[in-house]
């Protein structure tokens, strides 16, 4: 019997690493009663590769051939599916249904149409070698013209082969653990914990860290010690929240990666030092100056300072950078301190302070004692009288202060009256202690020459200190000499 083939064109399909081909498979519109299918020459064959379980898809037309007696109705519906038991591809393959209409001119003059197309798609195996799978489609849905020869119209179709070589290495990609999460400060070097294990023991497995910023401050960046190690650190120039990705490749696999998350505070600055240019300033304009010497672990932070002069007055710099010069003048002589505070841009701040002492304008030892320290002979004084000791101390206003602390001292230094300048023996009465009273406009101290020395030729040293506290502030001095 003479039988047109009921044949099946396809075209197939491979991604991943695949080839094109044709394939076709025929079917009947079979009258036998065991319904067999028809090749009728057609290619059901096709040989494909892959690489190890790579992804295979293959599409195939089906066209429906007419066969000694067209027993199928026109205008009727013909559904082409998979048949499970006879199909052999590897498990979780698909293979779509195809759906058509017998034409209505079947009877007359036609005797052949495309049914449509079936997509085929399977994962290779993996490892490598050589396979055969066979597809087979059955027909499910027809209506057949009344027939006495009884069964199904058109049922069964033809399998075709699909020859599939899998090629390529067995190499199992690296695994990845990117650890974390990880939290720390802003500029601290923070540890990460990385994992990568390869199985197959041959592998060079190289690997690198890369950050990304998810909420930071502009100007943020990150550094690791050694991105390519997989245990290393990490510092940040600002908080902020960031994503560490740890990516491994063993030479076979794509890339592997594996993500973390790092969370850093921010740091507190830390001022090191707060200093004045000189400890002591003399009154006038800017008479001081003031720096801050401070570091911040977040190189990208910036900062301000706040300074509290103690004075009454407050300054803000801002921006603030370490170290810098901030002048001022302080109107008053005496010691004062500033208050300082250093604020970073996200809050974190620390406090210093620093003390600076203005002189007040003092006199020499001022007569009856000659002030030697300007060239005077040394004043002679008979022994046993009292010696006053006086200056003159002025604010910088040109004020007389009260309030404040003088001190006379004095140093034996020479064992025979120096030359000099006799002077009256004073009247007065000797004070006590050393503590020099305020006699406006000036601070006088009666000194006991016996409280000094015994020594009724004798030189000494007289010293007038303004203290603040015990601390001597400004000094001044003169030579004096007894004489019997
Ligand atoms: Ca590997
Ligand atoms: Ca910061
Ligand atoms: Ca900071
Ligand atoms: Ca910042």
């Amino acid at each position: 019997m003479s039988r047109k083939g009921f044949y099946w064109p396809a075209v197939a399909a491979l991604t991943a690493f695949f080839t094109i081909a044709m394939m076709s498979i025929a079917v009947a519109d079979d009258f036998s009663v065991d319904n067999d299918i028809q090749t009728n020459g057609n290619q059901n064959t096709v040989n494909l590769s892959a690489a190890l379980g790579g992804t295979v898809t293959a599409s195939a037309q089906i066209v429906v051939d007419w066969q000694g007696t067209k027993h199928l109705m026109p205008s009727t519906p013909v559904t082409f599916s998979v048949n499970p038991t006879q199909t052999t591809l590897p498990s979780g393959y698909t293979v779509s249904s195809v759906t058509s209409t017998v034409p209505s001119n079947w009877d007359d003059t036609t005797d052949s149409f495309v049914a449509g197309s079936a997509s085929i798609a399977f994962t290779a195996p993996s490892t490598a070698g050589s396979y055969s799978y066979a597809v087979k489609w059955d027909n499910s849905v027809e209506t057949c013209a009344p027939f006495t020869g009884g069964g199904d119209c058109l049922t069964g179709g033809d399998a075709f082969t699909i020859n599939l070589t899998v090629s390529g290495s067995s190499n199992t990609p690296p695994t990845v653990d990117a650890g974390g999460p990880y939290t720390g400060d802003e500029g601290s070097a923070i540890s990460l914990d990385g994992t990568v294990t390869d199985p197959n023991s041959g592998d060079t497995v190289t690997t690198a860290w890369t950050y990304a910023i998810d909420s930071a401050d502009s100007g943020t960046t990150c550094a690791f010690a050694s991105a390519s190690a997989v245990d290393t650190t990490i510092s940040c120039t600002d908080d902020g929240t960031f994503t560490l990705t740890l990516t491994a490749n063993d030479g076979h696999n794509p890339d592997v990666k594996d993500a973390a998350s790092l969370t850093l505070t921010n740091a507190d600055p830390v001022i090191s030092a707060t200093s004045f240019a000189s400890s002591t300033a003399s009154c006038g304009a800017d008479n001081v100056s003031l720096s801050v010497a401070f570091t911040d672990p977040g190189s990208n932070d910036t900062h301000k300072a706040d300074i509290d002069w103690g004075d009454g007055t407050s300054s803000t710099v801002d921006p603030y950078t370490t170290g810098t010069p901030i002048p001022h003048t302080y109107l008053t002589a005496g010691s004062h301190t500033a208050s300082v505070t250093i604020t970073d841009d996200d809050g974190g701040y620390d406090t210093d302070s620093a003390t600076v002492w203005v002189n007040y304008n003092m006199t020499g030892i001022l007569q009856p004692v000659n002030d030697t320290g300007h060239g005077a002979l040394p004043s002679i004084f008979k022994h046993g009288s009292t010696v006053p000791v006086k200056v003159e101390v002025k604010d910088c206003d040109g004020s007389h202060p009260s309030n404040l602390t003088l001190k006379v001292m004095w140093s034996v230094n020479l064992t025979s009256t120096p030359p000099g300048e006799g002077e009256a023996a004073s009247t007065s009465a000797a004070d006590s202690g050393n503590t020099m009273r305020f006699s406006d406009p000036i601070y006088i101290f009666n000194l006991a020459s016996k409280s000094v020395t015994s020594d009724s030729s004798s030189g000494v040293k007289l010293f007038v200190s303004l203290m603040n506290g015990t601390k001597v502030m400004q000094s001044t001095s003169a030579q004096i000499g007894f004489k019997k």
